[in-house]
Order: C-alpha cells, then sequence, then structure tokens
C-alpha cells in the first residue's frame, strides 16, 4: 500500500512539475517561428506566444533509421491546437513542411496529418529545451524519428493536390551513364554521383513549375516529398555502399535516402531498376526473370495508356499498343546488366534492349 501511494505521489509529481513549468517565462521566450501558408502574409510568432496556448504531455519512443530508438517526455501544445487559433487544422493541408536551424527538413503527408497528434514540444522531462533541441521540437508519437524535428523554425503549410500524373519512367542506371559522373566522399570510401539537376535537365522537364514537391521512395519502404529546391542542389551517389543514394554535403544526413528506388519529378518517374530487382516480387516470363510491367507501374504509381513509347539509349523507339503486349511484358537485366524490355504479343516475342525510358501515350 505505501509502495503504491509513493508511486501515486511520485507519478503526479511528474505531471505537477510539467503542469507548474509549461506556460511559465523560459530562456527562449523571444526566440521565433517562421509560418507561411496558414494567413495571406507569412508571419513569425515568439516561443513565448505558443506558450500562451494549453499543452499535453505525451511519453515518446521511436525508431531512428539505424534502428536505435530514442524516447522522451515531450511537453507543448497541439499543432491542432495551434491551428485553432487560425480556424483550421491538420487536415485542412496536403503537407506541413517543418524546417530546423540546420537546414534540416521533412514534409509530414496528410496521412499523418489526419492520424496523429503533432506537439509542438518546448519541454523535455519538465524541462526547458536545451540549444540542441529549442525553441521547439516537434514530436509525433508513433511515427518514426526523422518526423521529430528539432530546433524547429519555420512552418510551411501546403495545401496544393496531388500535381499531374506520372506519364514517363526513366531507368536510372541508363540514364546515369550519359551524364557527367563525379567522385563523392562516402564515409571511407570514394563513390561515383551524379547531379540530379543534371538527371532532370536531361531526362526531365526541369521546368515544371508544378513540382514543390519530389516524391522518394527508398527500398525499405521509406517515403518523402522533398523540396524541388533541396532535390535540384544535390546528387545520386550511384556506386558503392546504399546506392543509389540521394544526398548532398550540406543537408544533414537524416535526409539523405539511402537504396533509393524511384524518384518522382514532375510528370517523370526515376527507377532503379536493379533496386527494383531487389526489393520487388520477381515475374518470370518467356523464361527471363524480372519485373512485370505491371508490377512497375502499380509500385509508381503510373497508369493507364492505350500505348507506350519504349526508347533505348541509342535513340531508338518502338511503340506499342495494350493489344501487342499480350502476355503483359517483363523488364529484365541483359548481360550486361541494363535494364531491357520483352513481351510476348499477337506477332510474336518483341525486345528492347537497353532501355532508357518508357513514355505512356495518350
Ligand atoms: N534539426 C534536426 N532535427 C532532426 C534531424 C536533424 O538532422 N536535424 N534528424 C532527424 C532524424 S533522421 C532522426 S532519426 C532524429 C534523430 O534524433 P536525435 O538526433 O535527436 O538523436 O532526429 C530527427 N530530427
Ligand atoms: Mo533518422
Amino acid at each position: 500500500m505505501l509502495i503504491l501511494i509513493l508511486v501515486f505521489t511520485l507519478s503526479a509529481a511528474a505531471c505537477n512539475k510539467e503542469k507548474t513549468i509549461a506556460g511559465t517565462p523560459g530562456p527562449d521566450d523571444e526566440k521565433t517561428i517562421v509560418v507561411c501558408g496558414l494567413t495571406e502574409q507569412d508571419f513569425e510568432i515568439t516561443l513565448g506566444e505558443l506558450k500562451n496556448l494549453p499543452v499535453v504531455t505525451r511519453n515518446v519512443e521511436s525508431a531512428m533509421s539505424n534502428g536505435e530508438k530514442i524516447s522522451a517526455r515531450a511537453t507543448g501544445p497541439l499543432l491542432d491546437t495551434f491551428l485553432k487559433s487560425y480556424g483550421k487544422n491538420q487536415q485542412d493541408f496536403s503537407h506541413v513542411r517543418f524546417t530546423a536551424k540546420d537546414c534540416y527538413s521533412i514534409a509530414v503527408p496528410a496521412d499523418i496529418l489526419a492520424n496523429r497528434e503533432i506537439l509542438l514540444s518546448y519541454l523535455d522531462e519538465g524541462q526547458f529545451l536545451a540549444d540542441e533541441m529549442g525553441p521547439v521540437r516537434v514530436v509525433v508519437p508513433g511515427e518514426r524519428a526523422m518526423y521529430w524535428v528539432r530546433n524547429m523554425i519555420r512552418m510551411d503549410f501546403e495545401t496544393g493536390g496531388a500535381g499531374k500524373q506520372p506519364n514517363k519512367l526513366v531507368f536510372l542506371e541508363t540514364a546515369a551513364r550519359k551524364l557527367p559522373q563525379q567522385d563523392y566522399e562516402h564515409f571511407a570510401d570514394v563513390d561515383k554521383a551524379i547531379k540530379t539537376s543534371d538527371l532532370i535537365a536531361a531526362y526531365a522537364d526541369i521546368n515544371d513549375d508544378g513540382v514543390t514537391n519530389v516524391f522518394l521512395q527508398g527500398a525499405d519502404g521509406l517515403q518523402k516529398n522533398e523540396t524541388g529546391d533541396n532535390f535540384l542542389n544535390a546528387y545520386i551517389k550511384i556506386t558503392g555502399q546504399e546506392a543509389p543514394k540521394f544526398l548532398a554535403p550540406h543537408l544533414p544526413q537524416g535526409m539523405h535516402v539511402r537504396d533509393l528506388l524511384f524518384a518522382t519529378y514532375g510528370q517523370t518517374v526515376i527507377f532503379d531498376h536493379t533496386t527494383g530487382m531487389a526489393c520487388l516480387p520477381k515475374h518470370v516470363e518467356n523464361g527471363r526473370e524480372g519485373l512485370a510491367f505491371s508490377q512497375i507501374f502499380k509500385e509508381t504509381g503510373l497508369v493507364g495508356g492505350n500505348s507506350y513509347k519504349f526508347t533505348t539509349t541509342g535513340g531508338k523507339s518502338l511503340v506499342l499498343t495494350i493489344a501487342d503486349l499480350g502476355s503483359g511484358g517483363l523488364i529484365y537485366q541483359n548481360s550486361q546488366g541494363a535494364p531491357a524490355f520483352t513481351c510476348v504479343g499477337p506477332a510474336g516475342e518483341k525486345i528492347v534492349d537497353d532501355l532508357l525510358s518508357i513514355e505512356i501515350l495518350p
């Protein structure tokens, strides 16, 4: 009984600690957070102002990308509580992007906005945040630690609906062969990398001003949206460990994406077939093993079309209709490891070797 009372008093004391300190003056009260996309004019709020909002406290744990766990006892207002004062709620947005002092940034997508609490925390374990966390640390209970942005200094509220459907697939390994490659130091190794801006300039519509978010998909299921600017000022390391890897020297490591399966820029999907072969279900057609044409479509969000234009690195192209595809079609790797297409249609077997791209024709 005595133990019970003790436990009860201790936990009550822990709760009260947050209750008594939340909202009281602290060292970061004058620090500001920039808020964009919520009202007509961007504005700044100070931590002191945020502290006027009611708070919640959550005991949270999350996995980091390296498998380690981090835990916290976070206190602060919910993003939804902050938004209520502007007549909005989390569900009103397609993305909320949080940016930190060290240039780390991440977009929280609509499905998380719809299902999770987001804390704008300014206390950890009942203490004001240390310099490496403050003024605000975003905490999303139940989500991976990449969404927990410490030193958060800017919030962008985005409402842009989904952009246009992708209609072109470019194979990264064949595209990269024709682009300038440079040495890139990666831990103890020197690998080869291409500039994303070269890749996009050559194979996608770099001036597509609808591109505010570039979607990145990792082989392990990681999904992220990167800003057009961040994406275009970076590299894809195409050899060595964890290749293809999206990275840049000025972007914090948490923003790098290893084992990139595909990136969608505007209407173009850049797809790494080798990574696909390692992480997607394989399919056998006509004695060859590869990825089903339909599987790649399903995975990348490419849809429909009545015919497809297959183009080789040499610039030759072949247009096939759905009927021509017959058996469905398969992308396999030729003896040099380059992607190649095959299908068995009404007119027999068709092969497009050294495949660079596939376009969906209306
Ligand atoms: N400001 C900032 N916040 C960040 C990161 C970062 O590099 N900068 N990395 C994120 C990632 S990828 C992870 S796994 C966790 C790591 O938590 P820790 O650095 O606080 O241990 O913080 C997230 N928040
Ligand atoms: Mo991470």
